[in-house]
């Protein structure tokens, strides 16, 4: 299975890169080329990337498979254990940026003009969002594309992060440099957030799992993985007050960066290192 995982990522790296890739979310609006697959009758597969509408997210979708969840490298990220996710599903390329947010609020359904500290909105990703913020922006898109968009599980999160990676950071074992926005990650800290897609993506085609802003997803907070759900899916019981953050931020050092690495908010609080990435089920 890892072989298998391993040469699909390198296939995908192939396809993904050959594409016009680096052209920022916030360009949705203008001319999609020829990169933008649409999702019609036909069910995307995986590596197909999709664009639901003109200010929608790009997502791409990942392929079924299973992997090794958690770390020991806290108590909270133990035990490992294995989690099959049965069927392929999409998520977004990018972290949300401050123009999809920003749709929406000019849908009128978010209702939060997020602050953006100054460091500006367009393509920056969004931060100063709430784990309920996040669930309008969702419910906003499944309205208006009658697709079932919503946050990934944490399990889909870490599965779509790791793109068939077992090291710390799905470029090795190492921070290194110029891989990912956080404190430790370069030189010297950002400390604030940079454009979404400013580094090279995994193989799945990812960018800013690691770092940039801290990302929402579905789950309750739970303080370990000894009874968490072992089929991909969002595990809804437990400390639902508060909710699962993922990828570490560039205001957090990067032990919190990396592939396992879990946090938790309250989920009406807005903190301006926090923002999301959206997923949606392909049927
Ligand atoms: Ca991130």
């Amino acid at each position: 299975m890892v072989r298998f995982l391993v040469v699909f990522a390198g296939l995908w790296i192939s396809t993904v890169m050959a594409m016009p890739v680096g052209r920022p979310a916030a360009d949705a609006g203008g001319n999609d080329g020829a990169i933008v697959r649409v999702a019609a009758a036909a069910v995307p597969e995986p590596g197909e990337l999709v664009r639901d509408c003109a200010s929608c997210p790009e997502l791409v979708v990942v392929p079924s498979g299973d992997f090794e969840m958690g770390s020991r490298d806290t108590p909270f990220e133990a035990p490992p254990h294995k989690v099959t996710i049965a069927s392929p599903f999409a998520i977004a390329r990018r972290e949300t940026s401050f123009a999809e947010w920003d749709a929406c609020v000019a849908d009128g359904d978010c209702k939060y003009r997020a602050d953006d500290q100054g460091w500006g909105r367009g393509n920056q990703p969004v931060v100063d969002v709430s784990w309920e913020d996040a669930k309008a922006f969702v419910a906003w898109l499944t309205r208006k594309t009658g697709r079932t968009y919503r946050l990934p599980s944490e399990a889909e999160w870490e599965y779509a992060a790791r793109a068939g990676t077992t090291a710390k950071y799905w470029w090795g074992k190492d921070a290194g440099k110029g891989n990912a926005n956080c404190d430790g990650c370069g030189d010297a800290p950002v400390r604030k957030t940079m454009p979404v897609a400013s580094f090279r993506p995994n193989g799945f085609g990812l960018y800013d799992t690691a770092g940039n802003a801290y990302e929402w997803v579905e789950d309750c907070w739970n303080d370990n993985y000894a009874k968490a759900p072992k089929d991909g899916s969002a595990w809804t019981t437990g400390q639902c007050r508060q909710r699962v953050l993922r990828g570490g931020s560039f205001a957090n050092k990067a032990n919190l960066a990396t592939s396992s690495a879990r946090f938790r908010y309250d989920i009406d609080v807005r903190y301006y290192a926090n923002g999301f990435r959206v997923a949606r089920d392909l049927q």
